[in-house]
Parts: C-alpha cells; sequence; structure tokens
C-alpha cells in the first residue's frame, strides 16, 4: 500500500460515500492515527480509493476503528443507516413478532430466500487487521463449535484450502459459497493468505451454513427454495443463538454487531428473495421507486455487484442499524408484498 500523506483526489463522477465525507479537515485530523491494532486511516480507506466506483468506500479493521475515526466514519453511518451518535441499537430475532406468511404460496416470483447475519469474535481484530495466526486459530476454535450442533443443523466444514475447483465453482453457481477475488475486499486486505483460514460449514440439505473468514469472520446462513421466509428467519434465529452459546460476538449496545463494512453493522442482517419480476424491472424507474419505499436494495442475483439474469432479481433490506433483525426482515416481506402486487397490476 502506498504511504498516504497527502489528500486523496477522487475523480469527478466519483459518488462514493468516504469522497463525499473524507474532507480536508477530516483527513488532517485522522491521517496520523492508528488503533492499538496499529489499523491506520489509509488501510479503512484504501479500498475507496482502489475503487472509485464504491458505494462506502470504508472498512474497520477492529471495534476501536470505528471510535478512533469516529470523525469519518460517524456521518457515513449517520447517511447510510440515518443513525445518530446518541442512537442506541437493540436486538430481537425472535420468530414470534414477525409477520411474514409466505406472500407467494403458489411459487409464481419467488425462487428462493435467504437470511445471513454477519458476526465477529469479540476482542480479536476484524478481517482487515486480523494476523495470518489468529484467523488460522478463529478457524479452528468456530469450526469446532459448529461441528458440534445437533440435528437439523448437524453438518460439516468444508475449509476452501485444499477444495477442488469443480466443487468450490459448482458451490458459487449454487449460491452456496461466496465467490473470492473481489476487489473491494482486496484492497480492504480482507483476502490477504487467501484461501488458508477459510471455509464453509453446512448441513446436509444446504439450509443452514456458515461462511467462515470471508468479509466477516462469520456469516450465518440460512435459505431454501420458494418464499417462506418465517421458516428461513425461525431456522437463522435458532443456529445464531446456538452458536453464540459456544462463542462470544462483538456487539455493543451503540453499533450493535460489529462489522467489517459500516453498512453491515447493527443487524449485519440482509434478508433477501431472488424474485422473478419480469413486467416490473422493464419498468426500472417504478421498480426502483417501490424498492427505495421499502427500504429495499436490488442486486443481481451473483451477490453484490453482480448484474441480474433472466429477469431474477435479489432484493434485500437496506438498513441494518437502528432496526431490529425483526424488522430487517419484515421490511423486506412488506415490499416483496408491494413488489408482488405491481407484478400482478401489469
Ligand atoms: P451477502 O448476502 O453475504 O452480503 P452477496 O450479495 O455476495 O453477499 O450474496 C452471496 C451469495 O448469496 C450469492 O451467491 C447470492 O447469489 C446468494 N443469494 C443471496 N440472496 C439469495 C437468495 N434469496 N436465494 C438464493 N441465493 C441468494
Ligand atoms: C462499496 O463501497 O461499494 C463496497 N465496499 C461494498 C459496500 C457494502 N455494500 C453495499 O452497501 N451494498
Amino acid at each position: 500500500m502506498k504511504e498516504l500523506n497527502e489528500f486523496p483526489i477522487f475523480p469527478e463522477d466519483c459518488a462514493s460515500l468516504l469522497s463525499k465525507h473524507l474532507s480536508r479537515a477530516v483527513f488532517a485530523k485522522l491521517k496520523n492515527r492508528q488503533t492499538a491494532n496499529g489499523f491506520s486511516l489509509q488501510q479503512a480507506i484504501n479500498s475507496g480509493i482502489q475503487n472509485p466506483d464504491s458505494g462506502i468506500g470504508i472498512y474497520a479493521g477492529d471495534e476501536e476503528s470505528y471510535t478512533t475515526f469516529a470523525g469519518l466514519f460517524d456521518p457515513i453511518i449517520a447517511e447510510y443507516h440515518g443513525f445518530s451518535k446518541t442512537d442506541r441499537h437493540r436486538s430481537n430475532l425472535n420468530p414470534a413478532d414477525l409477520h411474514a406468511p409466505n406472500p407467494d404460496p403458489e411459487n409464481q416470483y419467488i425462487v428462493s430466500t435467504r437470511i445471513r447475519v454477519g458476526r465477529n469474535i469479540a476482542g480479536l481484530p476484524l478481517g482487515p487487521a486480523i494476523s495470518t495466526e489468529q484467523r488460522n486459530q478463529l478457524e479452528q476454535q468456530v469450526s469446532a463449535v459448529l461441528n458440534g450442533l445437533q440435528g437439523k443443523l448437524a453438518g460439516s466444514y468444508y475449509p476452501l484450502q485444499g477444495m477442488g475447483e469443480k466443487d468450490r465453482n459448482q458451490l458459487i453457481a449454487d449460491h452456496f459459497l461466496f465467490k473470492g477475488g473481489d476487489r473491494f475486499l482486496e484492497a480492504a486486505g480482507l483476502n490477504r493468505d487467501w484461501p488458508g483460514g477459510r471455509g464453509i460449514y453446512h448441513n446436509d440439505e444446504k439450509t443452514f451454513l456458515v461462511w467462515i473468514n470471508e468479509e466477516d469472520q462469520l456469516r450465518i446462513i440460512s435459505m431454501q427454495m420458494g418464499g417462506d421466509i418465517n421458516a428461513v428467519f425461525t431456522r437463522l434465529s435458532r443456529a445464531v443463538s446456538e452458536i453464540e452459546s459456544g462463542v462470544k460476538f462483538s456487539f455493543n449496545d451503540h453499533l450493535g454487531y460489529i462489522s467489517s463494512c459500516p453498512t453491515n453493522l447493527g443487524t449485519a442482517m440482509r434478508a433477501s428473495v431472488h424474485i422473478k419480476l419480469p413486467k416490473l424491472s422493464a419498468d426500472m424507474k417504478t421498480f426502483k421507486q417501490i424498492a427505495d419505499q421499502h427500504h429495499l436494495q436490488i442486486r443481481g442475483i451473483h451477490g453484490e455487484h453482480s448484474e441480474s439474469e433472466g429477469g431474477i432479481y435479489d432484493i434485500s433490506n437496506r438498513r441494518r442499524l437502528g432496526v431490529t433483525e425483526v424488522e430487517c426482515v419484515q421490511d423486506m416481506y412488506d415490499g416483496v408484498v408491494a413488489l408482488i402486487a405491481q407484478e400482478k397490476l401489469l
């Protein structure tokens, strides 16, 4: 990484929150600061500098980054989440509080439903600053906890190191495994030592999966075909609480669950459906309007920064901090109901 002594100049068309909130004054105040793990401003913003097409452009190396570099993180968090410095975050993973009967019982629109949360281990640096040894130890510790799960959550851990290319590509194509090689994560230092310390745990049905040491140390995932959002959330909720009895997650009552990317703070939850909306997607303006009204994000079906394929879109909650997990799923559910109603009208 080049030394960052001078204020970075972003291209004219750069629209990242980093470019918007990194003023010369903020830069001057923060540029020589480091966290106790030695994580610098330069490391935090390298992804946004190397990738001017970033939406956000900044990552944290540890929980302390959010206070050491608060002058930059706070306005970005405020703008993305609508959350202020004095707000408190609350968690609620109780499925009994969710109202989400299957919005598509005849399977006409929703292909599949997936809900994931990100988690990181208390007391360790986050992925951008973790050492090789810490990452490998974490893999051992977490995979041992996962291998102890029983019943429908019981499964096996598959390290990425040594996994055959064919198996890996099949897991990616089937939407179960992370892709690797992401340029945003690369510049954030999140791909160091790849594929060491990374892997995936899943049950036999592949309805419960855990990614280890990707963008966050754990990504806990529940997914299945169709639109039974309740079933997906209930499975996730149970899995999270069982894992939490074996490892301590990084959490504070301001920022909630700590994540490496500030968009994931709070619940670190993304609840999504893959949904066929051939008519509505021909009118992107209306599609985006409905999505915005319901705080939804539209992605392509091969993950973030991918394109749609066959008129199928990935629709998920956009807000994650200052709302509970139940509210995140409710956002997605209410929005999906509205999108299906509009598709039926057309
Ligand atoms: P994340 O959800 O972890 O932020 P991505 O957007 O990169 O990350 O998605 C990860 C993977 O999950 C991709 O392969 C994507 O296609 C898959 N995925 C996301 N939502 C769904 C869904 N509702 N059904 C099936 N696969 C999904
Ligand atoms: C970016 O800034 O675009 C990437 N670092 C990803 C940010 C998180 N994703 C998102 O808000 N969609």
